[in-house]
């Protein structure tokens, strides 16, 4: 069979943060590469951006509020990455998807529809976006975190 391989962004969103370890196993052993993996609090600005689809809302203001309360990543890259990765992840609405899909991550990890512990892009091209997109969020948080002590020398 061929092999598509691809990278897809998924995140570990805030509420999930505590068991991302235990989730990179299962990410691991489900097939896939972790290529990156910084640790990155959002600003609400880039949050905002990242669900710009979504802006107008009702639920809008809450959902940056939450992701800009500090998530990790992995660049995830395997086989069909970007299917399977949403098909392993499952519905958004993780309350929900206790009940059709008890064994898909956001029932396992997440609350409600919301707080759902996981992000996966949807396509080749929200891929490509959102990569670059928090790429440049983790390198801007980087350039903020740097000890002003150690550049002074
Ligand atoms: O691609 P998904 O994350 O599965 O879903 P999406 O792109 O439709 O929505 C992006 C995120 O926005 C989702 O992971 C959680 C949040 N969201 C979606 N629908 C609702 C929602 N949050 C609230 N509070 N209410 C919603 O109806």
């Amino acid at each position: 069979p061929q092999i598509y391989v691809e990278r897809t962004l998924a995140i570990v969103k805030p509420d999930a943060i505590h068991k991302s370890e235990e989730i990179e196993d299962i990410i691991l052993r489900s097939g896939f590469a972790i290529l990156q993996k910084r640790r990155v609090h959002l600003t609400p600005e880039q949050a905002s951006d990242f669900y710009a689809e979504h802006y107008g809302k009702m639920f809008f203001p809450s959902l940056v509020a939450y992701m800009s309360s500090g998530p990790v990543w992995p660049y995830v890259e395997g086989d069909q990455a970007i299917s399977y990765w949403r098909e392993l992840i499952g519905p958004t609405n993780a309350l929900k998807a206790r009940q059709t899909h008890p064994d898909c991550l956001r029932a396992v990890y997440g609350t409600d529809d919301q707080r759902n512990a996981l992000h996966g892009s949807d396509s080749f091209s929200s891929s490509e976006k959102e990569i670059s997109s928090v790429g440049q969020a983790a390198k801007d948080y980087l350039a903020k975190s740097v000890n002003p002590c150690l550049l002074k020398g």
